[in-house]
């Protein structure tokens, strides 16, 4: 087995004894690892420790390195792969401590087809899911990782989703033979010694197996040449959500690499939810206050690519009023405990944004233009020739001359955008100029306001606000938006996407729905005020295809409406599907919307929305028996009002 000389001086290494291959097992030269308490090993958790030994056996690395959270270690990781080619570093005076990835073409964006729930039973993943059998997916995984991190370094890494130690907070590791992983979850997430003293000796965590699918040494002993990207074409985003287990194979992007993110935060964290009575959910936490010091949270669940981090950062066109930054991506909710008022309090679980850069500018994000000045990692965005980096919207006009997100010249003609529309930034939470002061605080925040939107060029209004909480949960299981370039897929394609949680919910969606009924109930029957819920659309277009609402900065408006609701002082008449704004209560002062814009985007069809009424019967139909009858009693109860709403049609009389 060949052995790299140590390349992380201070970091804590451990070389691996090769052991002859035990009996049938494939390879040359396998290594039995042993990973034990000693001295220079940074825990004595001894499943941790059994854990790291059984995989460092399976995937074969020449050493295992503990990522300690140091600054230090991060630096020489970083020197690391710009040495290797991973990183290209950025101009300093441009773009302090900053560096460009340029990811391999084919591993640009999360892969739904992939990605698997391997529940015991089929149902528990639901229609929606891709499941396997959970004995036959191990086995097949088993294949897949054999020898897959030869001749590479196998890290450590532990980290907390939420503060170390706070009353919301889960606790991780990740095993991964990436370093651009594993720099990026220490962006992402809390990492290091801290979080193995949380742990202490036996204290649970979820372990998270990543490997890029790419060994440095062929079975047969020879070696293979190191690529800037490595990844495999065949990948594997697999959860065990009864073992609480993830394994991720062949990608280092982001939403199938950082495992603490859609894996563990939403995926694994929605079944844990399920369990325990709380809320892992896609959704953005902001905090408003309005020009009486008021002070509102709302959360906001938008499908991937449909403006969280936007609204999230948010700056008020509206006088008087201020948005602060919780989190722009995950929401942890649980009721709170004895001594509170028992309301929902949400926490961001993540550390970091990874965020879409594309449409990013001075104009639309002015906050994430600010926040990303220095220390950011950026995927996929262009390079300019004084080496700082661009990409689509950032400037109206792009510069002359680009190397693009494949690494080739760039000009203005080249016919293909110069960063892949998923390029994406990571960066700390507290670059963000917006952040709340207490964006971090182990208790969260109370929710008072819950958006559910999605991009729908047609029929959802502005806004509306859902009647009660049964219909808000109807409403959010029904959004539907139109495709990203986030997931691999055909963009721009309208499908379903309930709660903006279809490619993150660990079990059956209509589980998840029955979820958040029943814990309605309980909040209420407990005498606990419930968030108000607000279906949300920004991206409503004309006939000509222009954007009826300018969005960003005024999308203000909409939430100053919807908390006047929250407070009771803002006025709303009814419409088949929900509550909209009496007449004059969005504030539109100084805004330049025409008339007929205006009324377009609260347009309420009730023949096109009967006709998607048919398409969520046939979508609630796919759950069979475990659709909650109140989502089927909202739905009869829509339709009854849009067939009140209808003029009847002459030929029908
Ligand atoms: P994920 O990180 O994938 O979960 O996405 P996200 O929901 O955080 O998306 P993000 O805020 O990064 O927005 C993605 C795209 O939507 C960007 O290109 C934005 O410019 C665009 N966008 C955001 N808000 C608005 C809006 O109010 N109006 C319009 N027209 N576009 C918007
Ligand atoms: C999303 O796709 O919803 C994201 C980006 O937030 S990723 O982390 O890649 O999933
Ligand atoms: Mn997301």
């Amino acid at each position: 087995m060949t052995i790299v000389e140590p390349v992380l001086a201070s970091a804590t290494r451990t070389r691996l004894d090769a052991a002859p291959s035990s009996a049938g097992s494939p390879g040359t030269a396998a290594a039995k690892a042993r990973v034990e308490p000693a001295p220079g090993i940074p825990t004595r958790h001894g499943a941790l420790l059994s854990w790291i030994a059984r995989i460092a056996t399976l995937t074969e690395p020449d050493a295992v390195v503990w990522i300690d959270g140091s600054a230090g270690q991060q630096d020489e990781l970083k020197a690391l792969m710009v040495e290797s080619g991973t990183l290209v570093p950025l101009d300093p005076e441009l773009r302090p401590r900053s560096f460009l990835a340029r990811s391999d073409p084919s591993d640009v964006a999360r892969v739904e087809d992939r990605t698997f729930i391997c529940s015991r039973d089929r149902d528990d993943a639901g229609p929606t899911n891709n499941w396997r059998e959970p004995a036959a997916m191990r086995a097949e995984l088993s294949g897949a990782f054999a020898g897959s991190m030869r001749g590479r370094t196998l890290y450590v890494v532990p980290f907390s989703m939420g503060p170390i130690g706070g009353p919301i907070s889960q606790l991780g590791v990740q095993l991964t033979d990436s370093p651009y992983v594993v720099v990026s979850m220490a962006v992402m997430t809390r990492v290091g010694t801290g979080v193995l003293d949380e742990l202490g000796d036996a204290g649970a965590f979820v372990p998270a197996v990543h490997s890029v699918g790419a060994p440095l040494v062929d079975r047969d002993g020879s070696p293979r040449t190191d690529v800037p990207w490595p990844c495999n074409a065949t990948k594997y985003i697999a959860h065990f959500p009864e073992t609480r287990e993830i394994w991720s194979f062949g990608s280092g992007y982001g939403g199938n690499a950082l495992l603490g993110k859609k894996c563990f935060a939403l995926r694994i964290a929605s079944v844990m939810a399920r369990d325990e009575g709380w809320l892992a959910e896609h959704m953005l936490i902001l905090r408003v206050t309005d020009p009486a010091e008021r002070v509102f949270h709302v959360a906001a669940a938008f499908p991937s690519a449909c403006g969280k981090t936007n609204l999230a950062m948010l700056r008020p066109t509206i006088p008087g009023w201020t948005v602060e930054t919780i989190g722009d991506d995950i929401a942890w909710m649980r009721p709170g405990g004895p001594g509170t008022d028992g309301r929902l309090r949400a926490i961001n679980p993540e550390a970091g944004f990874f965020g879409v850069a594309p449409g990013t500018g001075p104009t639309t994000n002015p906050t994430a233009i600010e926040m990303l000045r220095s220390d950011v990692i950026f995927t996929n965005v262009a390079l300019t020739d004084d080496g700082d980096v661009w990409w689509e919207g950032l400037t109206p006009e792009p510069p002359a001359h680009l190397v693009d997100w494949r690494g080739q010249d760039w000009t203005p003609d080249a016919g293909t955008p110069a960063a892949h529309p998923n390029a994406r930034f990571t960066v700390a939470a507290d670059r963000c100029p917006s952040i709340a002061d207490d964006w971090d605080s182990p208790a969260g925040v109370a929710v008072d306001a819950i958006l559910f939107g999605g991009r729908r060029a047609t029929n959802v209004p502005l806004v509306v606000q859902a009647r009660d909480w049964a219909h808000g949960v109807f409403v959010g299981a029904t959004i539907s938006s139109e495709q990203t370039a986030a997931a691999e897929g055909t963009v721009g394609e309208l499908r379903r996407d309930p709660f903006a949680m279809l490619p993150f919910c660990g079990y059956t969606m209509s589980d998840h729905w029955g979820h958040w009924l029943a814990l309605g109930d309980r909040l209420a029957a407990q005498g606990v005020a419930l968030p108000a819920i607000f279906q949300v659309n920004w991206f409503r277009k004309g006939e000509d295809g222009r954007w009826l609402w300018p969005g960003f900065g005024e999308n203000s408006r909409v939430l100053a409406w919807a908390l006047g609701r929250v407070a009771g002082d803002a006025e709303a008449v009814e419409s088949p599907v929900g509550l909209l704004p009496a007449p004059g209560a969005l504030d539109l002062d100084g805004l330049d919307v025409p008339a007929a814009d205006l009324a377009a985007l609260f347009d309420v069809d009730p023949g096109s929305w009967l006709e998607e009424c048919d398409l969520t019967e046939e979508f609630f139909g796919r759950f069979g028996a475990r659709l909650p009858d109140a989502l089927t009693t909202e739905l009869d109860a829509l339709r009854r009002r849009l067939h009140d709403a209808t003029p009847v049609a002459p030929a029908a009389q």
